[in-house]
């Protein structure tokens, strides 16, 4: 007999003011159990509110822009079986007989974080009924040792790390991320729970942890004031964790924005920063902004999320969105999707080999920067036509001079803060390496700006910090700025911000060794310089061979853009300001 229920929101931690950002289902509409109805964005996490059970929507009991919190009205839905998996539409707004209910305040609390969206909702609490506190944490005492384990990770165990984020005798701030935790369901940041030095930190990435798996210990650090003392040993309950986001069918996982604390434990912090993905990958590297049930829908019609544009605020995807993107393409003509042309390129595959076979193998999981990394370069591979220029430049006096102002200056100044800065002059002079071709393939996008990222080389891959308005800077400053964002990579410190905006790439491996490499532009860039070491070399100067400090610069290019000829005359250029530095300042 069909009966109908009123499907309440479920418990979603702390949050008692969570606007409602999307809704999914109208009257009348069938949906599946599980299915997402609404979407909830807190400024900490974004969750779909699920289908207890599946029915015909009846009535929707709220609108775009309420504030909602648990135990809050969502929709009448009208179902077979009469099960009461939220409760009965004229009961009050108590004792929703969840599917599961959770067994008590603290798994209902805390679980929500890796499985609110998929789990239906919980037993809503009383309205005056109080979230549990957190166990107060074992105070970490000025000057002491505080063991950090694994928070409370909602059911999961044995959860793959796929992040490492510190080593031995790092020194953390509190909240600073430990290590990144991906099970199939959730993507969690582990952060310090007070700041201090790291020892006895032996995990890496493939290591599998569960709740209260040993992570470190932490020599709080003497200074430690009231501040860095975890949220669970102040006097007020610890902030409740916002469920991750998550998707509700697949488990696609996304940095929760503040995952479950832990008994014991500081509530895991927003998530980090966003991934380091080189970046002209950012928008399809970084994690997009859509609710779980709009991930879904774009994994179902195999939508890249990273290349549709969001309409809502704060660039929220929309399913308006995914449904015009997909539109669109399909509708495309053949040069647009030849220029957008990755995933559908049917290039032949590689085959797929038993190495066991040849002798013993060990398979490692990539980190996830790698993982896109990896999508990025070959995207950017796949659709530019690359040309890649070779050129040394002489910078014997440039040498000199950089060493004489290293010590005049007391600021370590390498190679690379001139070569960015000489870049900047050559795309002032040439402005076609200053664009991005529009997504049509229609027009060029030329920048006003002159923002130049550079390749870093970190234990988890490769990032590209990005230094806004080079030409505006001078040399020292560019050298402060570049050691700075380097060792923020390094350290896996690195914020989105400081990773979007490139106009364009260095990628220096002069440090390391190698002459001439072919540099991937970094789409939707146009061009990179790869900087090889500098070796003395003889140079006929018409008379004599001369000895003379050559750098070798190799500059890939988009073809689609940027003719040979420019190029030659762009490195050229280049080549001219870093023999002569004075020309920088013409
Ligand atoms: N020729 C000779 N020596 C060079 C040089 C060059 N072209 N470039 C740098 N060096 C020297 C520096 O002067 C420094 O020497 P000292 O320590 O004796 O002063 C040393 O090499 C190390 O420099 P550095 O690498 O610390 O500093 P940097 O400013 O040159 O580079 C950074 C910074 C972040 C670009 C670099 O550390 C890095 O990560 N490079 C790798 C980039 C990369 O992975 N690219 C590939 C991307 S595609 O996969």
């Amino acid at each position: 007999m069909a009966k109908e229920m009123e499907v309440l929101v479920p418990d979603i931690g702390d949050f008692d003011s969570v606007p409602v950002i999307d809704i999914l289902v109208k009257a009348g509409d069938q949906v599946e159990k599980e299915a997402p109805l609404v979407t909830l964005e807190s400024d900490k996490a974004t969750m779909d509110v699920p289908a207890p059970q599946a029915g015909i929507v009846k009535s929707i009991r709220l609108k775009v822009g309420d504030k909602v919190k648990q135990g809050s009205a969502v929709l009448v839905l009208e179902t077979d079986s009469g099960e009461a998996a939220s409760k009965p539409a004229s009961a009050e707004p108590k004792n929703a007989a969840a599917e599961k209910p959770q067994a008590k305040a603290e798994s209902s609390s805390q679980n929500s974080s890796a499985s609110a969206a998929t789990k239906p909702p919980s037993q809503p609490k009383s309205p005056d009924e109080k979230p549990a506190p957190i166990a107060p944490a074992k105070p970490a005492e000025k000057g002491g040792k505080q063991e950090v384990t694994v928070p409370d990770i909602g059911d999961f165990k044995e959860v793959p790390i796929i992040e490492v984020r510190v080593k031995d005798g790092d020194v953390v701030a509190k909240e600073d991320t430990l290590l990144t935790l991906e099970s199939d369901k959730a993507t969690l940041d582990v952060p310090a729970p007070a700041a201090g030095t790291v020892r006895g930190f032996k995990l890496k990435v493939g290591d599998k942890v569960s709740k209260g798996s040993a992570i470190c210990s932490l020599e709080i650090a003497a200074e430690t004031n009231a501040a860095d003392q975890p949220a669970s040993e102040k006097t007020e309950p610890a902030e409740k964790p916002a469920p991750a986001k998550k998707s509700a069918a697949h488990g696609e996982a996304e940095a929760p924005s503040s995952a479950p604390g832990n008994l014991g434990q500081a509530p895991l912090p927003p998530p980090a920063s966003p991934l380091p993905a080189p970046d002209a990958a950012v928008d399809a590297a970084m994690i997009p902004h859509a609710s779980p049930s709009i991930r879904k829908f774009a994994r179902e019609l195999g939508v890249d999320l990273g290349q549709v544009k969001g309409s809502a605020p704060h660039g929220r995807i929309t399913l308006e969105d995914v449904q015009g993107y997909v539109k669109k393409s399909l509708a495309a003509p053949s040069a647009s999707v030849a220029a957008n042309a990755s995933s559908s390129s049917s290039i032949p595959k590689i085959p797929v080999i038993d190495f066991a076979q040849f002798g013993p193998i060990e398979t490692q999981p990539l980190a996830r920067i790698r993982k896109l990394s990896a999508a990025h370069v070959h995207r950017s591979w796949l659709n530019i036509p690359h040309v890649t220029q070779n050129d040394e430049a002489d910078i014997t006096e440039l040498e000199a001079f950089r060493k004489s102002q290293s010590e005049e200056t007391g600021v370590k100044l390498t190679l690379l803060p001139f070569i960015m800065k000489a870049v900047a002059k050559a795309m002032t002079a040439y402005p076609e390496f200053n664009a991005s071709l529009s997504p049509d393939g229609e027009s060029l996008i030329l920048k006003q700006y002159l923002h130049i990222g550079f390749a870093a080389d970190t234990p988890n891959g490769l990032v590209v910090p990005v230094v806004r308005d080079v030409d505006q800077k001078g040399i020292v400053a560019l050298a402060q700025e570049t050691a700075e964002l380097a060792k923020k990579a390094r350290d896996g410190k690195l914020k989105g911000d400081e990773m979007r905006g490139g106009c364009f790439s260095i990628s220096s491996l002069g440090g390391i060794g190698g002459s001439h490499f072919t540099p991937i532009v970094n789409a939707p860039e146009v061009g990179i310089l790869g900087v090889s070491r500098s070796s003395i070399k003889p140079v006929w100067d018409g008379k004599a061979f001369q000895p003379r400090l050559m750098v070798p610069l190799s500059l890939s290019y988009d073809h689609r853009v940027i003719d040979g000829a420019y190029a030659a005359r762009f490195i050229v250029q280049l080549v001219k300001l870093l023999a002569d530095l004075r020309r920088l300042s013409l």
